[in-house]
């Protein structure tokens, strides 16, 4: 029994299949945990999100921004853009089962025993375990509530505020606390965020910092896996946290963590969607650096 992590998918669904394959997948015993965007923008996100769905008992999946916005083109169409490639599951006959299941997911895992923490982005520096684990909440309760869904989903588009405030109240809150855990990358010391820049370690604005370099990060203590930003290529230097996006869907490679051991392995997602092993594991700086449009 062993437990495996993987990053953003964005249904890259050859990648996941050929990972699971390495490692001999078994979902009646191995756990797999997902840090989210599992689909959109790559070639099979229908497909994707069907196979997780029929593996649902074995998984711990959180919610990364495109997943979030799917729920939220599935109330509203026209939420979609041009770059989406949501719309083969809005339309499909099974939509409302899989997304249904997927409202049911969490923005945050935290796994006691292993003292691993599993986010889509990332958890500002300014809260601690116990405060990042009840402001989720506060968005997965939204996330299942019939009533309070429509207007979270509205109500969730936006950058402002930049900063939490425990004063903030209604959608505005969950706005921001959806901003740390699904789009945060720089962000101040005080967690004010920047959300436009999308680059690597180095390029921080002034002021700014990767959210996991922060001194005083009130969750030093707790071992953090996250993905969303592709631009790091699965390294950010920094002991016990984990990137695992490696930008598969924009031709990197998907990245696979044994959680327990830390070993790691990926698969190569080329631009048609078709997995096969990498020359050299695990991708080096030769692949396509990140785009702007992510
Ligand atoms: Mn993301």
């Amino acid at each position: 029994m062993a437990t495996y992590a993987v990053g953003d998918l964005q249904g890259c669904l050859e990648a996941l299949q050929c990972l699971l394959k390495k490692v001999a997948f078994d979902p009646t015993k191995d756990r797999l945990w997902l840090v989210g965007d599992l689909v959109n923008r790559g070639p099979q996100s229908l497909e994707t999100l069907r196979f997780l769905y029929s593996i649902r008992e074995s998984l711990v999946c959180v919610l990364g921004n495109h997943d979030l916005h799917l729920l939220a083109a599935g109330k509203n169409i026209e939420r979609l853009k041009k770059t989406d490639t949501l719309r083969e599951i809005i339309e499909a006959p099974d939509c409302a089962e899989l997304l249904e299941w997927l409202r049911q997911q969490k923005l945050m895992h935290y796994d006691e025993q292993r003292n691993v923490a599993l986010v889509h982005a990332g958890i500002p520096p300014q809260w601690s375990l116990r405060k990042a684990l009840k402001y989720a909440a506060e968005v997965e309760t939204a996330l299942r509530d019939d009533n309070l869904l429509p207007p979270y989903l509205d109500g969730m588009y936006g950058n402002d505020p930049a900063k939490w405030d425990s004063d903030l109240r209604g959608v505005t809150r969950l706005r921001v606390i959806t901003n740390y855990f699904t789009r945060m990358r720089f962000c101040t010391a005080e967690g004010k965020l920047d959300l436009k820049s999308k680059e690597g370690l180095g390029t921080a604005p002034p002021g700014y910092k990767p959210w996991f370099q922060h001194k005083e990060r009130k969750t030093k203590g707790v071992k953090i896996i996250f993905g969303h930003w592709a631009a790091l290529e699965g390294q950010c230097n920094e002991p016990g946290i984990s990137a695992l996006d490696t930008g598969c869907v924009w031709g990197g490679a998907l990245t696979m963590m044994n959680v327990d051991s830390g070993e790691r392995l990926s698969c190569k997602c080329d631009e048609h969607g078709h997995a096969a092993a990498p020359p050299v594991a695990p991708r080096t700086s030769e692949q396509t650096p990140a785009s702007a449009q992510r």
